[in-house]
Order: structure tokens, then sequence, then C-alpha cells
């Protein structure tokens, strides 16, 4: 039995539950799951600055169950070499890539599946979130607290 092999691209920064629910989606579509981690140096080509770098985000994809291999995203034109390298047999992405040619070109060598993704969750909400946290007044002071007096029973 031929066993199907998969493969993902992303930056997976500040991994959260959108990200994983993807790859646990990408894994049920076949047997061995690759993802392709897009590089610092290729992040900022996508105008995107990573929380963590590409070692470390490595790290965390390799230490989930659904991942088997994680190899660098260098450039945009890697694709239809890493398909052939791998023996891809789909690619997959979240729906916000459905129908980018970046992806479609890749019909010709394999299958492209793309998922529907999860809403409510990203990696930029999260910081657009934690920023929430800016200083109150610019100084960050706590206001006063009121000192409370008790009256002396009588
Ligand atoms: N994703 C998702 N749901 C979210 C957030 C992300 O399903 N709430 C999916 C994206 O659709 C993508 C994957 O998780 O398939 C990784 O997301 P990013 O790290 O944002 O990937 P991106 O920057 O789109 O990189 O060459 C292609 C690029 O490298 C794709």
């Amino acid at each position: 039995m031929k066993m199907v092999r998969v493969l993902t691209y992303g930056t997976y920064d500040l991994l959260h539950y959108g990200h994983i629910r993807l790859l646990k989606r990408a894994k049920k579509l076949g047997d061995y799951l690759i993802v392709a981690l897009s590089t610092d140096e290729f992040n900022e080509i996508k105008g995107k600055k990573a929380y963590h770098d590409y070692k470390t985000r490595k790290e965390m994809l390799e230490a989930i169950r659904y991942v088997d291999l994680v190899i660098p995203e260098n450039d945009w034109e890697q694709k239809i070499d890493d398909v052939k390298k791998y023996f891809v047999d789909v690619v997959v992405m979240g729906s916000d890539w459905v129908n980018n040619e970046k992806f479609e070109c890749l019909r010709d060598y394999c299958e492209v599946v793309y998922l529907p993704r999860t809403e409510g969750i990203s990696t930029t909400k999260i910081k657009q979130d934690l920023n929430l946290t800016e200083p109150i007044n610019g100084l960050n002071q706590i206001p006063e607290v009121k000192k409370i007096v008790f009256k002396k029973q009588v």
C-alpha cells in the first residue's frame, strides 16, 4: 500500500490552535506530513517579522505529533522541486491561499487541497491583543490605592 505524502508551507510563528488544527487535518489526508517552514530570511521577503527564529519555530513544529519532517522554505520558487524531491502526493494549505497561482501551478505534479482556516485566531491577532497592555497613562502607574479607614467598633 503506497504511503501518501503530504506537504504544507508556513511561518508558524507564535504557534496556536489554528496552526495545530491545520496540521492535524493535513496529516489526516495521508501518512507522512512534511512542513516547509519559512526561514527568517524568507520571512523578510514575505514581509513578515517572526517573534521566534527559524530554529525555535522548527523545534516547536517537530514536537507536534502530526509533523514527520520539517524542511526550510527559502523562497517562492522551490515548491515544484520540493514536490519532486520528497515524492509529495498532496500539497495542503489553509483557505487564505485558495486558487493562489503559487499553489495552483503544482496541480501538474500533485493534488492541491485548501482547508478552511480556523476563525478567530492568528499570529497578528495575538500580537494585537497583547499590545492592549500598553501603558494606561503613559507612566504605567497603578492609580493610588485609597486609604481605607476602619471606624473603631464602639
Ligand atoms: N492557518 C489556519 N488558520 C489560522 C491561521 C493559519 O488554518 N487561524 C493556516 C494557514 O492557512 C497556513 C498555515 O496555517 O496554511 C500556516 O500559517 P502561516 O504561518 O501564517 O503561513 P503563511 O505565512 O501563510 O505561509 O509559501 C507559502 C507561505 O510560506 C505560507
